[in-house]
Formats: structure tokens, sequence, C-alpha cells
């Protein structure tokens, strides 16, 4: 075992010769120790790491997993997983975010960087005891001390490096599902949007726009003219996004398929020969992404449909899901022939039930190809994790090189930590279930903290039948959430805000509504915790340190400023809250309508009916919003609204930018620094502008702690006046009485 420290705070543990996965962004010095800090580990085929938990220690992080914000009493396995039965006893989903963090007795975060499978005991063998088993002696631990949750997970977050930005208008409402079959039902769709006047940015392509499955060709047949198509849909107001998927389908002349046989791109067998699997378009090869040139070859090809005004796409499959390989499917065929004449009983039907069963996503197959790496073979079991990461880095280092210094929508479907810095996520193949609402609200903090910002989860759920209640609900969650997508299986039934009822749709719309009312917030927050190294969804523990707060799995603090409390239930009209101090408490129905209750401290009985969206403005924070429109770049934001609850003193700093560039990174952003400040019954609101040149006007909504609510509203009067010295680069003194 070598010892690096990274920092004050962040120790590096190398056992072995790791494979080099690329999730951390930093080196460190080697240093003399020979323990590790709070683990017991003990070696053999497997790595063991011990931690005796304290009673009251919870257990964070963990990005995509099933179970609570707490991730005690469960085991969790990273090794990425096409599994669209998202039920509670699953052990993988579709990531692998191998970072959690121990709070209580002692606070410490611990990342496994090792790309093969991690198990992640979190007292579910024995209730006291975190166990980590690692398949493998090589690899990295990292071993994060700080003095609260957050401040680890600042660590954690500029360990492993800065989350991805999308294009601004990725954070508008954004339509999918899979049988948008044809130009003309894409468009039926956005005019649908247009016609019931709800705001919508973009409509998606599922794998039916492709010719036979096959990456980067369009069907002519059913989307005559794509370049057209895409410029028309886009004068209407939206973006189309096509999905990609990792296998490329075996069909001589097939110009992907022929270069990748000709330059070795694809994962081989252990023959050397590029290995077959089976998905959508029956068998394909698998680029192999660990490749650095495969990458960059790949990467490059997204340039066709960039080249017809594409500007966001959708990763997909590529934990890699892999259908059938002759090897498991023959194996299976053998069995059934075996049994024809047999008279099966419960153990060799069900024997033979399963071997077609896991024919699917088998480990033997994913045992049986090899990538190439610096001219060496490794096994994919090894490095299983790094697959989906990989395609979607050569899609991001794609763009970077087709369109430079330009935004472009990616998320993936599977991912490794260090994915973040070049994508977002989505969740995968959730159903229409109402626990998947609650598992979408636990599972947004922890993917937070692994780094994952821009991430959402199919609202209304994938498969299944949602009926109107669900995806109003839903919504109304999702709202919050960066990606913001409605999607659904084939087959299902459709889920679109307008495919229910007229009263749903106007509750849908109205949510919809205040999504877009509160981008300037939602953005705002998305990009301050970019830039500061912080969570944008976080649990209460964050903030607070109550007992309660600890234990609360169904309530998110949004930003700074908010926490929400949605419902997961159906056919109720209300929940219970937990309050963790004095809050503003703003019940939407119709932005526009601003009425505020003062919310004690403590256990509340919250009646939240269909139609309401409850907003808990937390004590001295403030909200600032503007007003709706068809899509994020028609919002017209010269006018802003702030909502404050304050007792003493609060500021808040107002971010924006261009949208579209990485300018930011140089610093190329604006700030509005606002502080409002109480004393004898009076507010006292400084504005320091900061370069922002689109706000005219703010409009003061400030709840002092007593009964009346007073407006106030400040404005940018005599605009000559001000010209010169800038506008609001001055001291502003109201007294409202
Ligand atoms: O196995 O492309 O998660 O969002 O609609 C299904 C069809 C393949 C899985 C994705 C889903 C997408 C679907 N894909």
């Amino acid at each position: 075992m070598r010892v690096y420290k990274i920092d004050d705070y962040v120790l590096k543990y190398r056992i072995g010769h790791p494979f080099e996965t690329e999730a951390v962004i930093r080196d460190g010095e080697e240093i003399e120790k020979n323990t590790m800090d709070y683990f017991k580990i003990s070696q053999a085929t497997k790595l063991r790491l011990i931690y005796k938990m304290n009673t009251d220690d919870i257990v964070l992080g963990l990005g995509e997993n099933q179970r609570g914000i707490n991730k005690r009493g469960g085991i969790y396995e990273s090794y990425c997983t096409d599994d669209p039965n998202h039920t509670p006893d699953k052990k993988s989903l579709y990531g692998a975010h191998n970072f959690l963090i121990v709070d209580g007795a002692e606070t410490f975060g611990v990342f496994i960087d090792y790309p093969g499978r991690v198990t992640f005991d979190v007292g579910f063998t024995h209730k006291d005891y975190l166990e980590i088993i690692v398949d493998d002696n090589n690899l990295d631990i990292y071993i994060i001390n700080g003095n609260n949750l957050k401040e680890i997970v600042k660590s954690f977050l500029k360990l492993v490096g800065q989350c991805y930005v999308p294009p601004k208008w990725a954070f508008g409402y954004q339509q999918c599902r899979w049988s948008y079959e044809d130009a003309a039902e894409v468009e039926n769709i956005a005019d649908s949007f247009i016609k019931n006047d709800i705001p919508c940015d973009a409509i998606y392509l599922d794998i039916d726009y492709m010719e036979d499955f096959k990456d980067f060709t369009i069907s002519h047949e059913r989307f005559p003219n794509f370049k057209a198509f895409v410029e028309k849909m886009k004068k209407k107001g939206f973006r189309l996004i096509p999905i990609i998927d990792a296998g490329v389908k075996i069909e001589k002349g097939y110009d992907v398929y022929e270069e990748g046989v000709a330059n070795d791109f694809f994962c081989v067998d252990q023959d050397g020969k590029p290995f077959v699997g089976a998905v959508w378009p029956g068998r394909v090869h698998f680029p192999d992404f660990l490749n650095p040139e495969a990458r960059k070859w790949f990467g490059l090809k997204y340039k066709t449909l960039l080249d017809c005004g594409i500007e966001g796409f959708w990763n997909d499959m590529n934990e890699p899901a892999i259908f059938y390989t002759d090897r498991g499917l023959n194996k299976a065929i053998k069995k059934a022939k075996k049994s024809e004449d047999e008279n099966l009983n419960i153990y060799s039907f069900f024997e033979l039930k399963d071997t077609f069963i896991k024919i699917s996503n088998n480990l033997e197959d994913y045992k049986s190809f090899y990538h190439k790496v610096k001219g060496e073979l490794v096994n994919h079991d090894k490095v299983h994790n790094l697959y989906g990461y990989n395609m979607t880095r050569a899609a991001a280092e794609g763009f970077e090189e087709i369109k430079p210094n330009k935004r472009v929508l990616i998320f993936s479907r599977s991912s490794y930590i260090g994915m973040h810095r070049y994508s977002g996520i989505w969740t995968g193949d959730n159903h229409s279930w109402w626990d998947h609402i609650l598992l979408n609200i636990k599972m947004m903090p922890s993917l937070n903290m692994c780094g994952f910002l821009y991430s959402g989860a199919d609202t209304g759920g994938f498969n299944g039948d949602a009926n109107a209640e669900l995806v109003t609900r839903w919504t109304q969650f999702s709202i919050f959430t960066p990606l913001f997508r409605n999607h659904s299986a084939m087959g299902t039934r459709n889920q679109e805000p307008f495919a229910f009822d007229e009263e749903s749709k106007e509750i849908m719309k109205r949510a919809i509504e205040l999504r877009y009312a509160i981008i300037p917030y939602i953005y705002s927050e998305y990009m301050k915790a970019v830039i500061n190294w912080e969570v944008y969804f976080a649990p209460l523990v964050f903030e607070y340190d109550d007992e309660m707060s600890r234990k609360t799995e169904d309530q998110l603090l949004v930003g700074d400023s908010i926490m929400i409390s949605p419902i997961y239930q159906e056919n109720v009209t209300g929940r219970y809250v937990w309050v963790p101090e004095d809050m503003l408490l703003w019940k939407v129905k119709k932005y526009s309508d601003r009425e505020y209750e003062i919310v004690k401290k403590g256990h509340r009985y919250l009646n939240v009916e269909i139609k309401e969206i409850p907003v808990f403005i937390r004590k001295n924070k403030m909200l600032i919003l503007g007003k709706h429109a068809k899509n994020v770049e028609s919002i017209d934001n010269r006018q802003l609204d702030i909502i404050a609850f304050i007792e003493d003193k609060t500021s808040y700093i107002y971010y924006d930018d261009d949208g579209k560039t990485y300018d930011f990174k140089k610093g190329k952003y604006s700030e509005i620094a606002i502080e409002i400040e109480k004393a004898d019954g009076e507010f006292k609101i400084n504005i320091d502008n900061r370069g922002n040149e689109k706000v005219q006007r703010l409009n003061f909504d400030i709840c002092p702690f007593a009964k009346a609510l007073i407006r106030a509203i400040f404005l940018k009067e005599k605009e000559k006046l001000y010209e010169k010295e800038k506008q609001w680069n001055f001291n502003a003194y109201y007294i409202f009485t």
C-alpha cells in the first residue's frame, strides 16, 4: 500500500497496480504511512474494508441506487446493469458511483476508484458493519476528511473535477417517448404544445429515427430531408434530441461498421476478432471506448447529426446492454431441445426458464471480451463500469472538436464517477409507479454528491401505464430537477401533459410554467453549485443538524434558498412535513398568485391539493424568479421578482451567463448581489450589479416576522439619471412601513 497526500483533507491509498480510470483529476505526494484511516483492511482474492458504524451514523451517497438517502440497511453492487425493473431488491442500476459518506461518530468520505465490481454492504449483513468488497487487489481508495458533510462533498468534487454544464435551454421542459416514429408525429407533438400553450424546449428522437437502428444514420423514409426538418422545428421553438446507442450494427457497406473493423476500433474476443453481441439492430460490435483513437473516431461521428443542426444527444445502452450472444443463445436453445421430451418439474422448468432469462447481460459474456489499452488486452469485466463513461466522453470530446466552446446537451444512461465532467445522466427505465417518484426524490441528492448535477428521471415513469394523477404529481416534483424530461416506453399509455383530461392538462401546464418562471433561480443555483463545488439538491442534514433532519428522506433542499416536500402517494391531499426552522410557505397554484404563510419550525401536516406545489423559502433566504415563456430562449428577464423571508439579514447572488458557451470558465458571467437587512422595522436593500445587462427591475416581496406582508418595489426609476453610474452600482436605501 502506498499513500499519497492530495491535500490536507484527502489521502489516496494505492493498492497494487490499479487500472487508470481517470475519475480523479488531482495528484498527490507520496507520504510515509502504512495504516488506513477508519477501515480495517483485509486482502485475499478480494479486498475487504470494514468499518464499525455507530448506532446513530448515517451513510449517504452511492449515486444511482435503490433505497434511501441514508443507505444504511442495504447492500449495493457497482456493476452497471441494464435492468428495467427497479425493484427494491435490486443491487445494481446503470451507474457505478462508489462514493459514500459516513456521518456520525466519525464523519468522512470514501471513494473506491475501481472500475470492476464493488459491493457496498451498508449494515445489511450485520446492522453495525459497513463492509466494502472489491473483486480485485488493484485499486485506489480515497479517504476524504472534513468538518461536515458539505465540506467533505466539496473536497470530493474538487478531487473529481467540475461538473458538466449543458446549454441553458436544456433547463427547459423536454418531451420524449419511445415511438415518436416519424417527422409527422414529432411535429404533431410540437404543435400540441403550441396549441395548448405549454412551454417546451425539446422533443426527443428515440431509436426509430435511425435506419435499422444504425448509429449516425437517419431513416429517409420516416424523416425525409432531416436537416430541413430540424430547422423547421427549431423555428417553431423546439430542439430535436436524437438517441445514440453503443452497439454498431454488423452490416457490409455501413461506414461505421467498416471503419471500425478496418481500424481495430471494436472490442475483441479471446481470438482477437471483433466481439459479437446483439442489441437493437441484431448482431453488433462494441466500439472500444477505452482506446483513445476509437474514442476520437466515434466522437467525430456525431458530426453527421451536428451538421444537421442537432444540438443535443442521449447516449443509451452503454452498460453495455447485451440482449444475447451466440454463446448464450446456443446454450439456451440446446437446453430447450434437451428438455423437449422431459417432464419438467419445479426445478428443471425454472432452470430452463432461467437459462433464457440469463441470456441478456450475462456475466460470462462480459468476461469474454477485451479492450486494448496501451497495447495490452484488458478483460471487459475488470473495467466494465467505464464503458458508458467513455462512450459519453467520446461524444463530449467530439463536440469540443467539432463545435469548440459550444455547449451541447449530452446525457448518458450508464456512468462512472468522472463522467460528470463530460455529461449528465438520466436514471433509466423506471416505472409509472408511485414508489418511483420517491426513488427519484431520494436519488437526486445522492447523485449530486457524486458529481452528477445535470440529472433527472423519466417523469411519469418509463415502463407501464400512468394515470393523470401520477404524471401530475411527478411533474410537480420534476420541475425542480435540472434535467426535466417526460419519457415513456413504446406500447404504454401516452403521458404527455395533454394526454389526459382538461383539468390535469391545466394543472401540469401551471407546473411547467412555474418551472420556467424559476429558471433564473434554478440556473443560478446550478451554476453556483458547479463553480463552488457544491450540490444543487441536498438532504436536510446538509443544513440542519437536528435529529429529524438527519432522518428525513422525502424532503429536499433545492439550491440555497428553498425546501420542497413533494407528494409521492396516490389519492392523498397532503402529507407530513418536517419544518426544520421557521420558513415561508408559498403554495403555488399559479405562480403569478403570491400568497405566503409563515410556517413555524416543527412537525406539520400540510394540505396539498392536486393543484398545489408547496415551496418553502428558508429563513433569511430569497427566491428569485421571472416569467415563463414558450421556451427558455424566449424568456424575458428584464424584470425579476424576489420573494424574501427575512428575520434580520439576507443576501443572494443571482448568477447568469450567455448560456451557450464555456466562457464562464474564464470568469465571463454576471452577478447581481442582493442584500436585505432589517433594522428597527426598516429594510435596507443593497444591490450590486456586476455585469448583468439584462435585468432592469427587481420587485421585492419581503416577508418579515410580522403578520403583515410588505410588498416593496425597487425599480430602475429615472433610467437616464443612473445610466452614467452604471445601473445599480450604487446602494439603494428603501424604507418600507
Ligand atoms: O431497452 O431506445 O433507457 O429510454 O426509450 C430499451 C429505446 C432501449 C432504453 C432506454 C429508453 C429508451 C429505449 N432504450
